[in-house]
């Protein structure tokens, strides 16, 4: 499989040139908004459109022109296909219904343990369902930074190559989070400047190793409390507020194209949380701090959404950021019965549509798409059936009210 070095960017310097043109090596990028490379392939490849933001180079040759020895046809063309207004079938991806409507992608988690399950795999690869993918857990710090300099990509490497492969955008997931941080960093009793350089190696090599790749980072994670005061994690107890304009600028400075976000959860409806992070984004961007995005991760229980979502995702585009649904999932106490699936089903068509409502939200993300890999009946005990494909990969009503969500 091809694989990402950190020195991705310098693979620039080796396409190849033919006839005065460069062009792009099989499985390269060729062309999407934002890509200034080669547009060319190299000669056995043909540069394929995946969606807007990315075309590569696949196996294969241009269709080629008929002979001219053979006639044109003179059988009645088919009638145009326009679907302008046509319901989707239910063979219509949600990617393609979020794109159809505005959007810019529809996505899922995933993660390592699920790459090797053939009936999984059909449904995450397929780019019209799934246009956007986000590593559930390996490129955390603990997985890409177990000790101090010592850096391990083979898990974030393979979810990374498995976007690029399908012409997935990616969301990189994260720098700098309190949790799944091993003890050399949280125990480390590192003075602030010590801690400083810490974080910008970490967050500089780890953004740089996937840098022309990952459409947004969530650079920093969950800073609050619910109450809305900072979480007091050894990033905040060394370096007070600053530690996220550090990891922030960092990013910026590893891959400016890549949009960086604050994500976190309980912040999706008006709370106190949500008005400490909105107070965030003002303060950044009043001090001129690089900061794209909000990701709001939406946990949710089914019967229980936030009310307001919707006004709340325009109070944070109101201050100039862009916003994510970044990880939804609505869970319930088990067992699932026909009332709590059509309740769920509302819930996803709810929390889509407040998202298809705003302008600047731009998509929305699963946290993983099927029960069999969902976190939540190993978090909380006795409930489940929170993703909208069930145990056995078979779609649930919840299917259905994403598609309404977007109002298709
Ligand atoms: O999905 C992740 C799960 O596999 C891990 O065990 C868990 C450990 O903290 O993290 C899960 O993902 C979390 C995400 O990184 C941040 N927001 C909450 C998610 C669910 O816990």
């Amino acid at each position: 499989m091809f694989k990402l070095s950190p020195s991705f960017v310098a693979l620039a310097a080796l396409v190849p040139f033919v006839a005065g043109q460069a062009v792009q090596q099989e499985w390269g990028q060729c062309g999407g908004i934002g890509w200034t490379g080669a547009t060319a392939c190299v000669s056995g490849t043909v540069c394929s459109k995946m969606n807007d933001y990315y075309s590569q180079c696949i196996p294969g040759s241009a269709t080629a022109a008929p002979p001219a020895s053979v006639p044109p046809t003179t059988a009645a063309p088919p009638p145009p296909t326009s679907t302008a207004g046509a319901p989707p079938s239910s063979a219509t991806g949600l990617h393609t219904i979020a794109k159809s409507k505005g959007k810019l992608y529809f996505g899922s988690a995933t993660d390592n343990p699920e790459l090797t399950d053939a009936a999984y795999m059909a449904i995450l690869n397929d780019n019209t369902m799934f246009g956007q993918i986000t590593p559930g857990n390996s490129m955390k710090w603990d997985a890409t930074e177990p000790s101090r300099g010592s850096f391990s990509w083979s898990g974030a490497d393979a979810i990374a190559n498995l976007a690029k492969k399908n012409g997935q955008l990616l969301r990189g997931h994260n720098c700098v989070w309190y949790s799944q941080l091993p003890s050399w960093v949280s125990s480390g009793n590192f003075n602030a400047a010590t801690l400083t350089s810490i974080i910008q190696t970490h967050c500089s090599t780890l953004v740089s190793r996937y840098k022309g790749q990952v459409y947004s980072w969530d650079v920093v994670n969950e800073p609050f409390n619910d109450d809305g005061t900072w979480r007091t994690d050894v990033f905040f107890n060394t370096l007070g507020t600053d530690y996220v304009s550090i990891a922030l600028q960092a990013a910026r400075a590893a891959d400016p194209a890549a949009k960086l976000y604050i994500n976190d959860y309980n912040i999706e409806g008006p709370s106190a949380k949500s008005t400490a992070m909105q107070n965030l984004v003002k303060s950044l961007k009043q001090a001129n701090v690089p900061l794209d995005g909000i990701g709001l991760q939406g946990h949710f229980i089914v019967g229980e959404l936030p009310q307001g979502l919707e006004d709340n995702l325009r109070a944070f585009t109101a201050l100039g950021v862009e916003v994510a649904i970044t990880e939804l999932d609505i869970r319930m106490t088990l067992p699932a019965t026909a009332a709590l699936l059509a309740q769920q089903q509302k819930d996803y068509q709810t929390v889509v549509a407040a998202c298809q409502a705003v302008e600047g939200c731009v998509g929305v993300t699963i946290w993983d798409f099927t029960d069999k890999y969902s976190w939540v009946p190993q978090t909380f005990s006795g409930q489940g059936e929170a993703c909208p494909w069930d145990q056995n990969l078979q779609r649930k009503p919840a299917f259905q009210g994403i598609v309404a969500g977007f109002g298709a």
